[in-house]
């Protein structure tokens, strides 16, 4: 059911939906790759230097970060689900819609990092000019955990110089680069002048990225936070697997849980969702 990608040996799953939206999900990461929505040009960034090797996260799309986002947490740096094989459980196509929906379940290495049973089902589905990414995280142990995490997106801009971010204005946020926290977005429109790294706590349900003739609507729902990133030109120039130009066509607007880990009682299911709509 999945085709193997000859580039990079990586089996990914090619999503195409009856209107023509077409998606590429790696089962490496359960890592959407690439997304077009019917008759448009690809929304997402992924890096021309990703490095394609177990053990190393894909750069761009949208990595599942899970159970850690960054460093919230005691294990590596975004968790493990984005450098662990994930299951393809099945595709489905209805008129309106094509579907795939992966699973990440605990093994004995996952125990040894976090020792708890679980099973992650993310499910994709795109359709005319909207792509969704639900999560679902369901504790299978007899013990309660919380988890942290995120749909770290990375979307494509034209120029990071023009492009805005609308509704966030008046929210809270963490300033990641500084450290800190209890700040309050006194702009209307978020524009990004260098570094830019944020966690708007219990962030809006619905934020817009806007460029000349392009508008991105972004929803979430189960995510508590709201994460903006791009690296700028000096942090760009640090990271070995993007081009040192490549901040100025991406910036990474993820649905969140970061703040305040979110407690998955024993046999309970946790479900979020993630909404890209372009307009
Ligand atoms: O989501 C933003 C962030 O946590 C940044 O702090 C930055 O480190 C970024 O993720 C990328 O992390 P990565 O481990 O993929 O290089």
């Amino acid at each position: 059911m999945a085709a193997i990608n000859n580039e990079n040996d990586f089996e990914k799953v090619d999503l195409v939906s009856q209107d023509g939206a077409k998606a590429e999900i790696y089962l490496y990461g359960g890592h959407v790759a690439s997304w077009h929505p019917a008759g448009e040009t690809e929304q997402l960034y992924l890096s021309n230097k990703t490095i394609y090797k177990n053990g190393t996260p894909i750069r761009g799309g949208i990595p599942v970060c899970f159970p850690q986002f960054n460093n919230y947490g005691t294990i590596m740096k975004h968790g493990f689900a984005r450098i662990n094989p994930w299951e393809l459980m099945g595709v489905k196509r209805t008129d309106l819609e094509a579907r795939a929906e992966f699973a990440l379940v605990d093994t004995t290495e996952t125990q040894k990092i976090w020792p708890f049973a679980f099973s992650v089902k993310l499910t994709v589905t795109i359709g005319g000019q909207t792509l969704r990414t639900e999560l679902s995280v369901t504790n299978n142990d007899r013990k309660p955990f919380a988890f942290t995490g995120a749909l770290h997106t990375y979307l494509l801009v034209n120029d990071i110089s023009k492009m805005t971010i609308e509704g966030l204005h008046k929210c809270m946020y963490k300033d990641s680069v500084t450290g800190k926290t209890d700040l309050v977005q006194n702009e209307e429109e978020l524009t990004i002048q260098g570094e830019v790294d944020r966690v708007y706590i219990n962030g809006p349900r619905e934020v817009t990225i806007r460029e000349a003739g392009r508008k991105l609507k972004f929803k979430s729902e189960g995510f508590k936070d709201i994460v903006v990133w791009n690296p700028g030109p000096e942090g760009c120039k640090g990271i070995k697997d993007m081009e040192p130009e490549d901040y100025r066509r991406m910036v990474c607007v993820e649905a969140a849980i970061v703040m305040e880990p979110q407690e998955v009682p024993s046999g309970k299911t946790w479900h979020g969702m993630q909404e890209l709509t372009a307009i």
